[in-house]
């Protein structure tokens, strides 16, 4: 079993439930348990600023799915859910990346992990943090706590009991 972390995003059709049935399918997959889930979070868009706010989780999983199955599993999830794929940095309903699959690096025509950004986005590393805490070591980077204080803050709001 390899332990993963992926990073959940929506600024589209009811983000909050967007995400919560996207764990809820994540759940259901084969040869997948889930471990833990972050808090969810408001965040400003990064990128085209002309769309609406995102709303961002973590969750870590376990798998025996490779990443390349993991990956079909994420996207078909995603256009289960409407993701149609548009403009490059564009508003969508859902998006599941791979942030971490173990140690592995793995650099491929469709899959690039370590999550390119997890470094920069404190939509990611906020959460992500939740669940591993300050002292977490990121490949090639530093630990949660020293990325996070290197990141800009971008206003990111706690929503809490959702
Ligand atoms: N901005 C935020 N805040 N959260 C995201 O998940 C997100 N995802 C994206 C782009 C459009 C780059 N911006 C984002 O794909």
């Amino acid at each position: 079993m390899t332990r993963v972390f992926i990073g959940l995003g929506s600024n589209l059709d009811d983000p909050v439930v967007q995400l919560k049935k996207a764990i809820e399918q994540l759940n259901q997959l084969p040869q997948v348990s889930l471990i833990k889930t972050s808090a969810f979070y408001r965040s400003k868009p990064m990128g085209p600023q002309d769309q609406p706010d995102f709303v961002n989780a973590v969750v870590e999983l376990e798998t025996g799915l490779s990443a390349d199955k993991l990956l079909d599993e994420l996207q078909r999830i995603e256009h289960s859910q409407g993701r149609v794929r548009s403009l490059h940095w564009g508003p969508r309903t859902l998006d599941l990346d791979i942030l971490l699959y173990g140690d592995e690096v793995i650099a491929t025509e469709r899959l690039t992990v370590p999550h390119a950004g997890i470094a920069q986005r404190n939509f990611v590393l906020v959460p992500l943090a939740d669940i591993v805490g300050m002292d977490f070591q990121l490949p090639n980077t530093g630990t949660t706590g020293e990325c996070l204080a290197a990141c800009p803050d971008d206003e990111l709001q706690r929503l809490d009991d959702v």
